[in-house]
């Protein structure tokens, strides 16, 4: 097989991966990393030094391509699909990429925090940083519950790579800091959890729930209907 993708079904940035190639049924080989396994977590830092996933790694071009964003944009020039995910009007292309930007800096970034925090040792917890991340991600659902009033995509009417994004940043920042009533965002969730693709990515990751390191555990949302494309 000519793609290979490593990476773990728990881990938000990797579905943003795996969102990307079953939109476009994608054929790639699954390599399940396990970073508590010395062996797993050697080989996979022989491939990326960083240590972080998700990589996919294209053996007929030779490409070792990390970073979630860059992974989907190298799909989408390379493998396309039906799906495509950085839309080819300029002007759409500046807002997908913009949405994809917000939803890693400004939703999965304070979710990771609070996570993380949570795999420190007690005494090397840090709650300031932690308060900071629970009030960030309640000011982005605030900005995010307007502007997803009127659209039903991320970046606008078709789906793109800030679907991608927002799918499992708005998932397990819902666990972490949950947005309860907020309307347009849980109308939003329920999309993207209807979408054959986050759909899988959830299903494959349910039996990691509880590996969560936080005592409220990810709980699939249930679907609502798609809108007309
Ligand atoms: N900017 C990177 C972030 C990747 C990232 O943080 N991945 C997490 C999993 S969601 C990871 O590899 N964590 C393992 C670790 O930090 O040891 C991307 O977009 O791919």
């Amino acid at each position: 097989m000519e793609l290979m993708l490593y990476y773990h079904p728990l881990a938000s940035f990797c579905h943003k991966a795996l969102i990307a190639l079953y939109e476009n049924a994608t054929p790639f080989e699954p390599n399940i990393v396990d970073l508590g396994d010395e062996k797993s977590a050697a080989d996979f830092k022989a491939i990326w030094p960083m240590g972080k996933f998700p990589v996919l790694l294209d053996k007929s071009r030779g490409c070792t391509v990390a970073e979630s964003s860059i992974v989907i944009e190298y799909l989408d020039a390379f493998y396309p699909g039906e799906t495509r995910f950085i839309p080819v009007a300029p002007d759409d292309a500046w807002r997908a990429r913009m949405w994809d930007r917000f939803f890693d800096e400004y939703l999965e970034k304070p979710m990771q925090h609070i996570v993380v925090d949570r795999l420190r040792p007690e005494a090397k917890r840090d709650p300031f940083g932690v308060d900071q991340a629970r009030a960030q991600l309640r000011s982005s659902y605030a900005f995010l519950e307007r502007e997803m009033a009127t659209r039903p995509w991320a970046a606008g009417d078709i789906f793109t790579i800030a679907d991608c994004s927002a799918a499992p940043a708005l998932f397990y920042a819902n666990t972490v800091e949950p947005f309860g009533e907020a309307s347009s965002l849980t109308g939003y969730l329920g999309r993207l959890a209807a979408r054959a693709s986050f759909a899988r990515v959830l299903r494959e990751a349910e039996p990691y729930f509880s590996n969560f390191p936080l005592e409220r555990k990810p709980q699939i949302p249930r679907g609502a209907p798609q809108p007309a494309e």
